[in-house]
């Protein structure tokens, strides 16, 4: 993919970028209140994981504060984030999900 310019007849080559869409960290944060047995569902039904791969990430935003979840994109990201408030909050838990830009 040549073009060459009109004034000095130097060639350049150009090659169209193929921008990969950004993506977005969905964290867990901890809290007090909600069940640890609770997150653990939340992290099976909604991020597909094992019982173990979920225990294993409630544990750790248990004892460090906040772990992230999973990397999706924005669309994705909205999508658990809404899913997993909606779920605690119908079952009057506190537990906060949020997601930022990686
Ligand atoms: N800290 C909560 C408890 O001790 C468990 C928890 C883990 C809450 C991860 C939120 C996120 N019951």
């Amino acid at each position: 993919n040549s073009d060459d310019d009109a004034d000095t007849g130097v060639a350049v080559k150009t090659r169209a970028k193929t921008k990969r869409p950004p993506l977005y960290k969905v964290l867990l944060l901890n809290d007090d209140y909600t069940p640890m047995e609770f997150v653990v569902q939340i992290l099976e039904r909604f991020f597909g994981l094992t019982h173990a791969q979920a225990f294993e990430i409630m544990l750790t935003v248990h004892k460090k504060g906040v772990a992230v979840v999973g990397v999706f994109s924005h669309e994705i990201a909205e999508t658990k984030v809404t899913q997993v408030m909606d779920f605690a909050r119908r079952h009057q838990h506190p537990l906060q999900c949020t997601m930022e830009k990686e």
